[in-house]
Order: structure tokens, then sequence, then C-alpha cells
């Protein structure tokens, strides 16, 4: 880490200020090149945590009035010294000055690379790191909660608890191991397997959390399906907000799949909108309703919609075949006509039934409250320590399955340092996940999907 680095840390887009952010052990000298502070401040002997007023120079011409932030290691984002530069918005001129800081010696930033100085430099664990990561991405309030609790370093704290208490119980076991002889007393093994039991089902609650907190974070691959003419395409409409699928009152209009990202409430909803499943002989039709078929199979969650109008046909029943292992909410369609559908039918296939006007846009907040309560996403606790990507969740299903092999072999009694074997493994995953033992190559791994300037 001896290079200094520099980048962009703003959007590369036209904006109200510009950021150009410089780490490392030269971060002054470097600014100070570019940058001339008002008066006769030396940002070099600046004792940090202040702002100067001054104007970016690229030789020796002035390119921008800017104000120039002094933070001094190791009290910095990084733990290195820290200049950042506020310019004037706009990509000509944070390209200019960024330029301008590499011609005085610093080097381009490594995507993540300030966050990855910030690892290695002891500021922040892995977890907390990659949570930074979350934050920028993070589409829904919740979603941006939970990432904050992961930087707050809830999870670590979680996650080391259960590692100690994993090697807590191996301290004791090692003292058996040197005496293969002796049976482990019934009382030791009992308090064992508690200890073990306890920490997979903290790690097991993490994994529940972490599938729930995704649907909040990467939205829920959702189909809407039905018969032709329920209103499947007026339901898109309405869920996104504008006409983004043709409506007609010609039964089969809609052949392709129409998708369309939605925000519901605090749920976000990749939607596909598909043709009406119905036997039909037209051939373009027909495959409007394969792809139909196979969009419904490759969903998280259905939308099945019914003409609430109208008798169920065998065409609708069809439909909740379909849907009969989906997590599924059934729509009674166009609430605004006089109803005729049998709605016992429908609540004896289905969990929840929304009755529900898609071309008025009455009932629409029940629908939001019945896929909400389908996914489970009320029961998600924000304040909660929470995985926040697939890795962490990889290195705790690992933890937790390492110590089901601990708990069965200690169970059928085998050797003790095959159970011994089995919790360090667990401790392994553990750590790996807060970043105290994960390998360089996680490392890169883990920053390489930063953007470049965090
Ligand atoms: N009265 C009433 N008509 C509706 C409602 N939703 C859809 N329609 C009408 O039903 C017909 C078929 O709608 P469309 O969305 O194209 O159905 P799709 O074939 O399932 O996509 C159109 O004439 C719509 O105007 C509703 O909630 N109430
Ligand atoms: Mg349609």
């Amino acid at each position: 880490m001896s290079t200094t680095i520099a980048a962009i840390a703003t959007p590369q887009a036209p904006g109200g200020i510009g950021i150009i952010r410089i780490s490392g052990r030269d971060a002054l000298p470097v600014a100070a090149r570019v940058f001339r502070a008002a008066g006769s401040s030396d940002l070099t002997e600046s004792p940090g945590y202040r702002a100067y007023f001054g104007a970016v120079y690229s030789d020796n011409e002035k390119i921008d009035e800017a104000i120039c932030l002094v933070f001094r290691a190791p009290k910095s984002y990084t733990g290195e010294d820290v200049a950042e530069l506020h310019c004037h918005g706009g990509l000509f001129l944070t390209q200019q000055t960024l330029r301008a800081v590499l011609a005085a010696g610093a080097v381009p930033a490594e995507p993540g690379e300030f966050t990855k100085r910030a690892f290695l430099n002891g500021k922040r664990d892995l977890a907390a790191a990659e949570s930074v990561m979350a934050l920028i991405g993070a589409a829904g309030q919740q979603a941006a909660a939970a990432a904050l609790q992961t930087l707050d370093g809830t999870l670590s704290k979680e996650i080391r608890a259960c590692a100690d208490r994993i090697l807590s119980v191996t301290a004791a076991l090692a003292a058996w191991v040197d005496y293969p002889d002796e049976d482990l007393p019934q009382t030791d093994t009992a308090s064992i397997l508690s200890v073990f039991r306890d920490v997979r089902a903290s790690l097991q609650a993490l994994l529940r959390r972490y599938d729930c907190g995704k649907v909040l974070t990467a939205g829920v691959d959702t189909a809407i399906v039905g018969r032709p003419n329920v209103g499947k395409s007026t339901l898109m409409n309405l869920l996104s907000g504008f006409d983004r699928s043709i409506v007609t009152a010609v039964a089969g209009t809609t052949r392709d799949v129409v998708e369309e990202t939605v925000r519901l409430g605090d749920l976000l909803l990749r939607v596909a909108d598909t043709a009406g499943i119905r036997d039909t002989a037209d051939a373009i039709e027909h495959l409007g309703v394969d792809r139909a078929r196979r969009r419904l199979a490759g969903a998280s969650l259905a939308l099945a919609v019914f003409d609430g109008s109208a008798p169920l046909t065998a065409d609708d029943r069809a439909v909740i075949a379909a849907c009969a292992e989906k997590p599924a909410v059934a729509v009674l369609n166009k609430a605004d006509l006089p109803p005729a559908a049998d709605c016992a039918e429908l609540e004896a296939a289905f969990d929840r039934v929304v009755t529900l006007s898609a071309a008025t846009g009455e009932g629409l907040e029940t629908l939001e409250q019945a896929i909400a309560d389908l996914l489970g996403a009320d029961a998600f606790d924000p304040s909660a320590a929470c995985l926040v990507n697939e890795r962490q969740r990889q290195c705790c299903a690992r933890a937790a399955d390492h110590l089901s092999e601990a708990i069965s072999a200690l169970e059928r009694g085998v050797t003790l340092d095959a159970v011994t074997v089995c919790a360090d493994c667990a401790v392994d995953a553990l750590l790996e996940l807060t970043g105290e033992r994960a390998t360089s190559a996680t490392v890169d791994a883990v920053f390489r999907n930063f953007c470049v300037g965090k």
C-alpha cells in the first residue's frame, strides 16, 4: 500500500459536485500539486479535518474552483491520509482534475480499492466492507437499513460470538482427544451438543433472514398468468404505473412476455405479463402460451388472474393446476362488475385470494399486503444482524453444515477427533465470513465487485 491512489468518487454524470478522492502516504503532497488553497495555507501541513477553498490547476492553468477536504491517517475512511477535491460537477471537469492528480503522482484506484485499504488497515471487517456495497445498491428503505446494520458490525459480532462458542467447546474436546481410551462423560456430551445445536439455530435464522432480505434487495421474479381476457395486461399496467402492455377486448392480444420492474410497498417485483394460458390452434399464440408456462415455472411468485364477473372456465382450472406448486396469489379481477365467479373454489386452491379491479385500481393495497404476507417480507427485521450477499450466505451455510456433521458424529459416538475436525471447519467458515481468515483470493474477489472510487 505504498502507492497513492485516486479516483472520481461521484457518478459519471453531470451533477452539482464532482469529488476526486486521493488516498495514500502522498495524498497531501499530490493534492497540493494540483490544488492551491486561498491565503497561504499549505495543505501538506494541514492537521486534517478541515476544508480549504482554492483552485485546481492543470499545467499551471486554473481549471476550476474547488474545496479540498483533508483527513489524516489513521482517522480517515481508508486509514491513510486522504484528500478530497470537491469540484464543480460535470464530466469534463472531474476528468480533467483526475488527470491532473494522476499527473501529480497518484495512480488510478482499482474498483473498491479505497474500501479494500480500509479493510487491510483494520478500519472495517470484510462483512462490513461488503455492506458498503450493499448500501450503495440498496433499492429500498429496509434493504438500506439492513446494510447499515452490517456496516455497524452487528453481523460480525454475531458471527464472532458463534465462532467463540464453538471454540470454547473444541478447547474442552481437545483435552479428551489426548485420552482416546476414555469416554467423554455423558454430561459433557450433552452440553457440547446443546452448544452446537444452539449455534446452528442462530446460523439457520441468519440464513432465513437472508432469503427474506434478498426479496427486498434483488426483487422477486413474478409471473402474471391467467386465461385470455381476464385482465392480466391491465394489472401489469396498474402495477407499472403506465401503459406497458397492450390492452384490448380481443382474446389473445399479449403473445410475448412483457417485463417491468415495479415497486410495490417495500417490495421489488420483476413482473412478467404473459400470454393467456389456453388451448389454441393459432401457431403464434401457441408459442406465447408455451412461453407463459415456462415463465411461470421459473418464477418465485405467481399472480393468477381470474375474471370475477364470469364463472370459472376449464381454462381457468388449467391455470389453477399450473400454479399448484408455486407461492401464488389469486387475483379475482373486475371487481367493479357484478360478481359471478366461484370464490370458494379459488380459496380452496390458493393461500391468498384478493378481489381487485385492475381497471380502477381498487384493491391494490390488499394485493400488496397479500404478497408481503406470502413472501414473509413483513417479518423482516432490518435491525437484526443480516447477511448481505451470496458469499456471506455460503460461508454461513457451510458453517451450519459442518455443525450438523459434528452433531451427528457426537450422537453416533464417532471418535472425538472427527467431531473436532468438523467443529474447526465450522469456525473456519465463520472466520472466512468476517474476513479474519479469508484468503487473499477471497478478499480480491470481494472488492472486484465494487465501483471505482469506493
Ligand atoms: N370492467 C373491467 N374491465 C377490465 C378490468 N381489467 C381488464 N378489463 C378489460 O378486460 C379486457 C381484457 O383485458 P386485458 O388486460 O387485455 O386482459 P389479458 O388478456 O388478460 O391481458 C379489456 O377490455 C380490459 O379493458 C377490470 O378490472 N374491470
Ligand atoms: Mg394481455
